[in-house]
């Protein structure tokens, strides 16, 4: 059906916009938009062009046809590029011939043969003037029926064949082709002239195409030209075979963009690949390896041995130090390097091999769409991704519960290795001032303060190296933890930025070249 091929023609002119060759996509809008108006006139009227070279006889067999002397015979200096037409029967083809622009219009009674004729006499296609070729060339891309009007000196003529009649071989069946003067012929020279004209048109694939011979002088033959006419007007299907060919046309010139059984995807692993260099780009490494020592500090800052750990508070958290914010905030900017050139050069090698494969066995213009839908956010990675990680969660607040009660117990036994060290110190200055030594409680053999002293201080370096150990694993566990919710981010980035455009183009290739095969059944 027409109506559901012009339709997949609009999907075609919209999909293709951007994607497709501009050529291409320009003369699918075309068709689209002339079978659209043409439709809409209607088929009481069909439009018979009388299209040739100069001198060939279009002007004298448009007045025979018409039976009055309507166009200008013999014009050898055209004065005006308009066509003529001929409105045979009652109904108004205004509109038709408005839309057509054909201002000079002449009507005829509808005799024997029947209304619903509109008959144009073009200029010349070859005609010395421009304006004449292209008006020529404006109607013969119009109008329903096309008659070629040629003589017998020039009907091999180069330009008829080749910009004409080979590229509309897909036209035969709303062409015909009138060889004219034949009166200037005798018998045998006109047969050889006749299968001359039949043997070109057949190599040229237009052996569907009726030759008719005729003399518009002696009238000879035209009964045939007419009777041919009155069949096609009668039928009303000219107009629409014309656009039916047109829409043919069309799909052949997109074969190249659609071969069959063209499908594409992204791969599994060519995704996996691509969010791996980009966690990495993001910076995942650099930000895991600061997770593991700013825990490891704070671990050491709480549940470490007191007497040494102040130490540690001098130096800068590293977390802090690459300006990553405590709770997630897309706004910040924070000071991780940006991406190095290597992991730059690891993304694109992910990006190309993601798109090549994903295009494997599609041709052109495809490969290219389908980079450029991948690429088209690479200018931005870089600040994107650094958003993505100042927008992660990653797990830095949360203290785990046993550093207080460490703490704690550091912080008592820091208490008692300080109490027997005072004790002890003011039994030295007892004895040192002659003092008799005060009674002093021993625990076993072991006196109170050098027990608590020594206890005190062995024990809170045994639980400060216990502490670490477990802070390890922790920081460990944090590192793993961080690098998984920035890759878990990165991997939305990649989906909206990367994956979603080239799928989205893998899905208009598809239903394009669906709309294309629909053009074509
Ligand atoms: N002998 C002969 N002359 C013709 C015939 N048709 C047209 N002519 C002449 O060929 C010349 C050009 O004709 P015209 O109709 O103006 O051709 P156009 O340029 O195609 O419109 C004129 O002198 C016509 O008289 C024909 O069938 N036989
Ligand atoms: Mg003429």
């Amino acid at each position: 059906m027409l109506a559901e091929r012009l339709t997949a023609l609009d999907e075609v002119v919209e999909l293709g916009e951007g994607r497709l060759d501009p050529g291409t996509v320009e003369d699918a809008r075309r068709v689209a938009g002339k079978a659209g108006v043409r439709l809409r006139l209607g088929s009481a009227h069909t439009v018979v062009a009388l299209a040739g070279a100069t001198g060939s006889g279009k002007s004298s067999l448009f007045n025979a046809l018409a039976g009055q002397a309507v166009s200008r015979v013999g014009v050898r200096r055209p004065t005006t590029s308009a066509a003529t037409a001929l409105v045979r029967g009652e109904e108004s083809a205004a509109e038709l011939l408005d839309w057509l622009e054909v201002p000079r219009r002449h009507a005829a009674a509808a005799d024997g043969a029947g209304g619903g004729l509109v008959l144009l006499d073009l200029p010349d296609f070859d005609s010395v003037r421009l304006a004449h070729r292209l008006e020529a060339d404006r109607l013969v891309e119009l109008v329903d029926l096309l008659v070629w009007v040629v003589d017998p000196q020039k009907y091999a003529d180069a330009v008829l064949h080749d910009r004409y009649l080979r590229p509309l071989a897909g036209h035969a069946g709303v062409m015909l082709v009138v060889l004219n003067q034949v009166d200037r012929l005798d018998p045998a020279a006109r047969d050889a002239c006749l299968a001359d004209l039949r043997r070109l048109l057949d190599r040229e694939g237009l052996s569907g195409v009726p030759v008719l011979a005729a003399s518009a002088v002696t009238g000879e033959g035209l009964d045939a030209v007419r009777a041919a006419l009155a069949e096609r007007v009668a039928a009303r299907r000219a107009a629409v075979q014309r656009l039916e060919a047109d829409v043919r046309r069309t799909a052949d010139g997109l074969r190249g963009a659609c071969p069959d059984g063209g499908r594409a995807a992204v791969r599994r692993e060519d995704r996996a690949a691509l969010v791996e260099a980009l966690t990495d780009a993001a910076g995942a490494e650099t930000i895991a390896a600061a997770v593991t020592r700013s825990h490891r500090a704070q671990a050491a800052a709480v549940t470490g041995w007191p007497f040494t750990r102040w130490v540690r508070k001098l130096r800068p958290d590293p977390v802090r130090r690459l300006r990553l914010p405590t709770e997630p905030n897309e706004l910040v900017r924070t000071s991780l390097p940006g991406p190095s050139a290597v992991q730059r050069a690891r993304v694109d090698t992910a990006l190309r091999r993601l798109t090549d494969h994903a295009t494997d066995g599609l041709p052109e213009p495809w490969p290219g769409v389908v980079r450029r839908a991948a690429t088209g956010a690479a200018a931005q990675l870089p600040d994107l991704l650094d958003r993505t990680v100042a927008g992660t969660d990653l797990g830095l607040g949360r203290r785990p519960r046993w550093w207080l009660p460490v703490g704690f117990l550091q912080a008592v036994l820091a208490v008692a290795t300080l109490a027997g060290l005072l004790w002890l110190l003011g039994l030295f200055a007892l004895d040192w001032l002659r003092f008799p030594e005060p009674p002093v409680p021993h625990v076993g053999r072991l006196p109170l303060p050098t027990l608590l002293l020594a206890g005190g201080a062995l024990a809170g370096l045994l639980l400060a190296l216990l502490a670490r150990r477990l802070a390890a694993v922790g920081a460990r566990r944090r590192a793993r933890t961080a690098r998984r919710r920035i890759r878990e981010r990165v991997e939305a980035v990649a989906e909206d930025r990367v994956l979603g455009p080239v799928r989205e183009e893998l899905t208009v290739h598809e239903r394009l070249c669906a709309a294309v095969s629909r053009l074509r059944s």
